[in-house]
Formats: C-alpha cells, sequence, structure tokens
C-alpha cells in the first residue's frame, strides 16, 4: 500500500483518503451559508478546537461530546469517514479540514460560512506529529525524528508544507468570517479563546455556562472522554504506545530538537514566512 495519496502536489494519508472523493466529491461540495469550518494543519490542536465549539453550541452540556465521536460530530471533509457522515447528513453544519489552502472547495470562498483557524508553533507541530504519525497506520512511518524534521522542512509529511497551508490560509486573515487563533493563546487564556469564539460564532453563554465549556474541553477532560480520545480507533490502525492526547503542551520541541536543528528551522522559518508582520506568530 503506498504511504501517501498524492492530491494536486500535496501527500494525503493514504488511509484516511481516496482517490475519488478528492476528485469528484470534494470540488463539487456546496458550502453553506451556516456552516462553520475548523481549519488547521495537522497537529494544531484542530480536536480541541472541536470540542469546544460544540460545548459552546450546547451551552456546556457534555451530553454530546460523551455520546457521539468526535469525527462525526465535526467530519473531515476530505476523508473517507468525514464524507460518508455528509452525505449521510446533508444538515451537517459543523466541518473539519486540514486541506491547503487551494485544495479546498471553491464554493466557501464566496460564502458567508465561518471559518476558525488554529496555527500553531510549527516546531511542536513537527513533535507532536512525529509521534503521531509513527504510532499509527495512517501514512508513511518516520523511523527518527531526525528522519522526520527532514521531511517536514521539506513539506513531504500529511498536509504537505506547514510553510504553505499556513501561508495560503492566513491570506484570509483579514476576512470577517474567518477567526484566526493560535494554540499558544489558547494554553495561555483559554476563558477569553473560549469568549472569541462565542463572538464571532454570535452566541452568549452565562458565566456557569462557560465555566462548563472550560471544564469540559480541557486536556484531562478530553483525554478521559473515549469520544474524543481516539480510543475507539480500530486496534490495527494504531501502535502499542498510542496516545492521541500526548503531552497538551507548548514548547516541547525544546526536548527533542538538537542545537543545529533549531538553528536549520529558523533559518527556514525566517526564508519561508518572511513578510508577515511581528507578532502575528505568537510563539518564542
Ligand atoms: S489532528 O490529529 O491533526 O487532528 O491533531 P490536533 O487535534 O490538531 O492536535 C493534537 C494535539 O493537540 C493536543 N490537544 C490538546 N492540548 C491541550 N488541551 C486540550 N484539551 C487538547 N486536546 C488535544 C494533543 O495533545 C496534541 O498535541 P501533543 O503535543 O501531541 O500533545
Amino acid at each position: 500500500m503506498a504511504d501517501y495519496i498524492w492530491f494536486e502536489g500535496t501527500p494525503l494519508p493514504n488511509l484516511q483518503n481516496n482517490k475519488e472523493i478528492l476528485e469528484e466529491f470534494l470540488p463539487e461540495f456546496v458550502i453553506r451559508d451556516e456552516n462553520i469550518i475548523i481549519e488547521s494543519y495537522p497537529k494544531s490542536g484542530t480536536n480541541w478546537l472541536i470540542e469546544i465549539v460544540c460545548l459552546i453550541q450546547n451551552k456546556g452540556n457534555p451530553e454530546l461530546i460523551q455520546s457521539v465521536p468526535i469525527w462525526q460530530r465535526s467530519p473531515w471533509i476530505e476523508t473517507k469517514i468525514g464524507h460518508q457522515t455528509l452525505i449521510n447528513n446533508e444538515g451537517q453544519q459543523l466541518i473539519s479540514s486540514h486541506l491547503p489552502f487551494h485544495l479546498f472547495p471553491k464554493t466557501f470562498f464566496s460564502s458567508k460560512a465561518k471559518m476558525i483557524y488554529v496555527i500553531r508553533n510549527p516546531r511542536d507541530v513537527l513533535v507532536s506529529g512525529y509521534y503521531y504519525w509513527s504510532k499509527t497506520k495512517f501514512a508513511k512511518n518516520p523511523e527518527s525524528l531526525t528522519t522526520y524534521f527532514e521531511w517536514f522542512l521539506k513539506g513531504n509529511v500529511p498536509y504537505g508544507s506547514w510553510f504553505e497551508h499556513t501561508r495560503g490560509w492566513l491570506s484570509m486573515r483579514k476576512c470577517e468570517n474567518f477567526l484566526l487563533l493560535s494554540y499558544e493563546d489558547m494554553k495561555k487564556d483559554t476563558r477569553r479563546t473560549i469568549e472569541k469564539i462565542c463572538d464571532f460564532l454570535g452566541k452568549k453563554l452565562e458565566p456557569d455556562e462557560l465555566d462548563m465549556v472550560l471544564h469540559y474541553s480541557s486536556f484531562q477532560a478530553m483525554k478521559e472522554n473515549k469520544m474524543s480520545n481516539y480510543s475507539l480507533l480500530k486496534k490495527e490502525i494504531v501502535a502499542d504506545g498510542f496516545v492521541f492526547l500526548r503531552k497538551g503542551t507548548t514548547g516541547d520541541w525544546k526536548n527533542h530538537f538538537t542545537v543545529a536543528q533549531a538553528e536549520a528551522f529558523d533559518k527556514v522559518f525566517q526564508e519561508k514566512m518572511a513578510g508577515f508582520p511581528p507578532g502575528l506568530f505568537p510563539w518564542e
């Protein structure tokens, strides 16, 4: 079995995707004004955001998040299982995606649908991705962090280059229907982030409802929720020691990169992300 499906130059996880969906279903998919899209490069905190939005929609009540798997609550538009959920439920409001800007269904760009895009320090994304893709059979397994580091800088990893993904979607950052969040801000002040999301979605929560959103979307609560912690994944897909909610911290790259890797990463980051205003990327 091939490690990736290559779709218009972007490598996608072979086990989750299928050519027909990518070539036929996706380009025709109609994004409706009512849709809320959660978009990210993999390992940026997507599932945390999905959990928060589901809880906001339910005013903090955890019944839904504790009874329906997270990939059904907000199906990934480009995956086989997401496709199935979407065709079975035409009214599906919440949709997730890791697709780069140029592959996303074009109907979105003329709709009033709202998109929340979450970014994370790509160094932490790299480390999180290394563990995830090593311990699952969704795509090519890196045999070491050194190998994965090289793949990452070249964009030979699931969903392609972090730099291109981020540049592409950040072109929308001044649009009214686009909310840019970062994993780092979510960690630093989760309450404030939830309030921002509520404002963006036009939702009002009472203080006790907000407390419940905070409580049920915490790392610990999600780790214990089998509908959100990916323990329901089939055993043949994951290797021993797979943990989806792994560390949930910022700056873990410092425990993994050598000095030379840190310098090489800085150089590529500066080259590829030149031109963005300082302060847009809230990590050290
Ligand atoms: S995926 O598979 O690409 O959709 O992964 P994604 O959800 O984007 O990112 C997974 C990382 O997010 C961390 N995570 C959280 N951090 C803090 N709080 C909460 N509630 C939370 N939920 C998920 C998860 O642990 C992964 O990061 P690492 O660094 O690997 O721990």
